[in-house]
């Protein structure tokens, strides 16, 4: 492994890298990667349901902590869900196992009565999660915070549940402009509060995942999401930890995210890391992008896609290894351990 050495750098190679700055190693962290493709996950949502797991903090601990332990990853990110939060606005929330929401958002009124809650009270037990794992975790693995994106969010709160065209969310940012854009500022503003609320119970970098902006054409992107998702960073600037932006499938966007703010841009795995390093610039870092079903292949097949991906970031600092998107479910855990050893073991730089 890659640990030590008398020149190690005080920093994490995940904070490192976030930073653009060169790393020991390539950091690798995977999205999803506490999750139901390990039985040790499996043992335990066997007993709880999944709110009741991200409503116990020794339960989420115990979960955010199994994948760092079992692989030795570079990151850990709190066990939690992105509509967590969005209970406390005042929207009663269920999982089955995606997010259902019983009375979806489709008027102005329904916006307005929406609160703004502090953290400490709508979501104390994430807060206590976050600072257990403060105590729990190793310097070499930094807690990752997170939230949704306000199109994501606005997706699910609009069309009520999981959906592979999200048709009534986007329908309602043509019809209802006005409202829309009420309700991604608010979704904005709360997730700052929420953002800001992780980082000071001991959150070393914070994630914004855009799960679905790439339903969007470019001028809704510019017009609706982007901005929402701009002033939830400019919200959050004045901390001093990374910022993460993932807008799933968003290749052709990157034009515009590169604005964001975002420290560290997240690049599923349609588009090579070199395309989007040169629309990106160099002060830009980028995470991703293996496609989660290489996984699946033979070792030497699966090496061979690792490598690739390592080729397309290039030498140059500010590359975080991950999946180009969530690990899917019937993944082998021990495929999973060969690529965090075989990106070690490939970019270890002395
Ligand atoms: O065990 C179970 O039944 C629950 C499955 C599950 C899990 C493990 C859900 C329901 N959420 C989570 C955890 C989760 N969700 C994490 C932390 C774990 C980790 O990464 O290790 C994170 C970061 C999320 C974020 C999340 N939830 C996103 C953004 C990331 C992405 O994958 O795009 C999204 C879109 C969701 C919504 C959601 N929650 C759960 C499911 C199954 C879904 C997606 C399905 C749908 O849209 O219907």
């Amino acid at each position: 492994m890659s640990e030590g050495g008398d020149a190690a750098p005080a920093m994490s190679p995940f904070l490192a890298a976030c930073r653009c700055e060169p790393a020991a190693h390539t950091p690798v962290w995977i999205m999803r990667q506490a999750g139901r493709y390990l039985p040790e996950y499996r043992k335990i949502r066997s007993e709880v349901d999944f709110l009741t797991l991200t409503k116990t903090p020794d339960l989420a601990v115990e979960v955010t902590l199994q994948p760092v332990r079992r692989f030795g990853m570079d990151a850990a990110i709190l066990f939690s869900d992105i509509m967590t939060p969005v209970e406390g606005m005042g929207v009663p929330l269920d999982f089955a196992p995606g997010p259902v929401i019983e009375t979806p958002i489709r008027s102005v009124e329904q916006v307005d009565a929406l609160r703004i809650p502090d953290p400490e009270e709508g979501v104390p037990f994430v807060l206590e999660t976050v600072r257990l794992l403060g105590e729990e975790l190793p310097d070499s693995a930094p807690l990752i915070g997170f939230a949704g994106a306000p199109f994501t969010l606005f997706c699910y709160l609009v069309q009520g549940g999981g959906s592979k065209t999200f048709s009534e969310a986007k329908a309602f940012l043509f019809a209802e402009p006005e409202a829309s854009r009420k309700l991604l500022e608010k979704l904005a503003d709360t997730m700052v509060r929420y953002l800001e609320a992780q980082a000071l119970a001991g959150a070393k970098a914070l994630m914004i995942f855009d799960s679905w902006v790439g339903l969007l054409g470019p001028e809704q992107y510019r017009e609706f999401a982007f901005p929402a998702v701009r002033r939830m960073i400019e919200g959050l600037d004045h901390l001093d930890v990374p910022l993460i932006y993932f807008p799933n499938q968003g290749s052709t966007l990157l034009g515009t995210v590169r604005d964001c703010g975002a420290d560290v841009v997240g690049i599923d795995w349609r588009l090579p890391l070199a395309d989007a390093r040169k629309t990106l610039g160099p002060e830009i870092a980028v995470q991703g992008n293996l496609d989660p079903t290489a996984l699946f292949a033979p070792r030497d097949e699966l090496a061979r896609q690792i490598d690739r991906v390592l080729a397309d970031a290039g030498p140059a600092p500010g590359h975080i290894f991950n999946l180009g998107h969530g690990i899917e479910r019937t993944t082998d855990p021990d495929a999973v351990a060969f690529l965090v050893d075989h990106v070690h073991e490939v970019s270890q730089r002395g």
